[in-house]
């Protein structure tokens, strides 16, 4: 096996940055390249942390700390200009360090630990990548209990364990996966509707800043805006799309109207919002096609206006609805409380076995299908043991 490093910290000026080093020649790679700045004896040693400087033969890169937690496996806290992080990775390169992603430096590094399984290891990686705390407890518990204990317990025990009920219960962690995917990785959501009726309003009152242009003159939002909005267990990533009822001959807007149907279709979630003080509301035929099979919540606007709007006459797939006035910002506790609803995470049990990447899902739909007992325990054995891909 060779050495190999990774930047962990996100790309771009922060205080510090880290470059993780693992590998059987890492220790004397960093001792031909890092000075400390006292004394040899604790010099990377496991659990030892010394501080002094990278250098480039006698040129001096940066003072940094080089954190040693196993015996191959190292980090170099320098500080975070991306410069200084270029000019490390460079000094790694040229002795011979192969620079990885993140993710494939920690597939590495938990490979070659013995006692890791598959889950394990793509728990390590998925927990990078996790955006909300809940989504980081859910992976967590899947690395000893969850899914890798439901799998372990499944292989032993499979001379008593009928192959139906094995099915069955793959096909609910297949369905609690889908729900689990939003709390970790976060929901899509897309804030679509006929143009005037609030979409930017209410895109800039769960944001929290003004972000979106909110005018009268229909057409304002040309383009499309996104920001994340946290609450409870769930990331919303929430884009604001331009009216897409509108037939336009402007070709700026045109184009607009096109980002703004790809953004529908690959939402999860769509905030269709309404103006409820307007008796005629109409929702374009094409907007209804791309939402159909979508998971739809109504967002009824402009609550503190007079009520016009007949909802008995909406669509059927407008069924879920809420009230909000997003000028004035009521109702939006329960707009994201409704929306938790739809997606199914409020009661969403986070000590529930789930699947958490596409390679599990994937295995985990063919054990739903699985023909024989023997093939159960192929793919069974391919989800603890399988190679893990990044
Ligand atoms: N009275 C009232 N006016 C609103 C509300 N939400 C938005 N508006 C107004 O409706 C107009 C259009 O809002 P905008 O967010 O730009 O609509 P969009 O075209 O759907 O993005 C603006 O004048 C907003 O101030 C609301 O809850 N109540
Ligand atoms: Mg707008």
């Amino acid at each position: 096996m060779g050495t190999f490093a990774a930047v962990t910290t996100d790309k771009g000026t922060g205080a510090i940055s880290t470059v993780e080093v693992f590998g059987d020649h890492a220790d004397n790679i960093l001792k031909k390249i890092f000075i400390p700045l006292k004394g040899k004896a604790q010099f990377l040693k496991p659990g030892t942390v010394t501080v002094g400087q990278i250098r480039d033969k006698d040129k001096t890169i940066d003072q940094v700390t080089i954190g040693c937690q196993w015996p191959d496996s190292f980090s170099i806290n320098c500080h975070g200009n991306p410069l200084i992080v270029e000019m490390i990775a460079k000094l790694l390169k040229e002795n011979k360090v192969e620079i990885l992603i993140y993710e494939q430096l920690l597939q590495k590094i938990y490979s070659k630990r013995q006692n890791y399984n598959a889950i394990q290891i793509e728990a390590k990686i998925a927990l990078t990548k996790a955006k909300t705390i809940s989504g980081a407890r859910i992976i967590i518990h899947q690395q000893k209990n969850g899914l890798s204990y439901i799998l372990k317990h499944w292989l032993e025990k499979t001379g008593k364990i009928s192959l139906a009920k094995i099915k069955n219960q793959s096909h609910a962690i297949l369905k609690a996966s889908k729900v689990a995917k939003f709390i970790i990785y976060g929901c899509k959501a897309v804030v679509a509707g006929p143009a005037n009726t609030g979409k930017s309003t209410l895109f800039n009152c769960l944001c929290g800043a003004n972000k979106a242009i909110v005018t009268d003159i229909k057409g304002t939002t040309r383009d499309w805006l996104s920001a994340q909005y946290q609450f409870g267990s769930l990331m919303l990533e929430l884009t604001d799309t331009a009216g897409l009822d509108d037939i336009l001959n402007d070709e700026i807007q045109a184009k607009a109207q096109e980002k703004s149907i790809q953004m529908v279709t690959d939402a999860d979630l769509i905030l269709l919002v309404l103006n409820q003080s307007r008796a005629n509301t109409k929702i374009s035929g094409e907007l209804l096609k791309r939402i159909a099979n979508k998971k739809i919540l109504t967002v009824l606007n402009k609550s503190d206006l007079p009520g016009e709007l007949n909802t008995s006459k909406l669509p059927i797939i407008c069924s879920q609805i809420i009230r909000i006035s997003a000028k004035y910002a009521q109702g939006i506790e329960d707009l994201a409380e409704k929306i938790q609803e739809i997606l199914g995470v409020a009661k969403f049990d986070f000590y529930r076995p789930v699947c958490f990447t596409e390679r599990q899902n994937k295995l985990v739909a063919e054990l739903a299908k699985a023909g024989s007992k023997t093939s159960a325990a192929n793919i069974i054995t391919e989800l603890l043991n399988g190679p893990v891909c990044v």
